[in-house]
């Protein structure tokens, strides 16, 4: 169970590594090479999907990944067509620091009865948009203001009210190419305030600014542009996050 695992990994001080795959911006070929380079290096979860996908091919994603590795893939959908029951669990997202209900609750409700049928394992996330420095393809699909990257109090408020509401994960997202990931800062005050684990992405590009993140408090750390424009950042931030629990982690 992904959810379990996380918790557990969150008890223990572990952190993981999620590359984030963008179903349009992988042909047959690079999305095999990538989850090939994956494989040589402690890579947690792959994430799958995006705020606007043009191409209908994320069930081909899925089967090259599945053919590849037993890395899990979870599902990080800009909208209900983007569930697949193939992959191994899905963030079920409520875009919190918005007030767009629609992707407070509209699309959640749509969704239901879908996921209820498959096998995916539901995972209930607080998503949290924080603003990186330029405007983003989240920010301009979703509509809904990013919380200013200087007002880490907003981001720590939303994420105790989201888990108090029940969500389970609180992931904060400066956007996929932000200019700027979330400030450390900001990790930490969330942090202070809650106890689930939280998913940190969003303009992150180095095993520098991952290990950052991971002492501010960060559980997850998810990177997709920075890995598709040069393979060799998983490596750095993969063995970035393994240096950092193998002082930190208590097992
Ligand atoms: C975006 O958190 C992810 O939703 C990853 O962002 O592509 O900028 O690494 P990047």
């Amino acid at each position: 169970m992904i959810l379990e695992k996380l918790i557990k990994s969150r008890q223990s001080q572990k952190k993981s590594f999620a590359i984030l795959l963008d179903p349009d911006k992988l042909n047959p070929k690079s999305l095999e090479l990538l989850v090939s380079k994956a494989k040589d290096y402690p890579v947690d979860f792959f994430f799958l999907g995006g705020s606007l996908v043009m191409k209908n091919n994320i069930e081909l994603c899925l089967k090259i990944i599945k053919a590849t590795t037993d890395i899990p893939v979870i599902l990080f959908p800009g909208d209900t067509y983007q569930a697949h029951p193939d992959a191994d669990g899905i963030l079920f997202l409520s875009l919190i620091s918005g007030r767009n209900p629609d992707l407070l609750i509209g699309k959640q409700v749509i969704a239901a009865p879908y996921l209820k049928k498959s096998k995916l394992e539901v995972l209930p996330t607080g998503y949290i948009l924080v603003d990186g420095g330029k405007t983003t393809t989240v920010h301009y699909i979703s509509q809904t203001l990013p919380i200013p990257r200087d007002k880490p109090e907003i981001a720590a408020c939303t994420a105790l009210a989201g888990t108090y509401l029940g969500l389970k994960l609180i992931y904060l997202d400066a956007g996929s190419g932000a200019k700027n990931s979330i400030p450390p800062g900001m990790v930490r005050k969330v942090r202070e305030e809650i106890d689930a684990p939280i998913i940190v992405g969003g303009g992150i590009r180095s095993g520098d600014e991952a290990f950052k993140l991971c002492e501010a408090g960060a559980d997850t750390i998810v990177v997709g542009n920075a890995i598709e424009g040069d393979y060799d950042v998983i490596e750095d931030i993969s063995l970035k996050i393994q240096s950092y629990n193998k002082i930190n982690t208590y097992l």
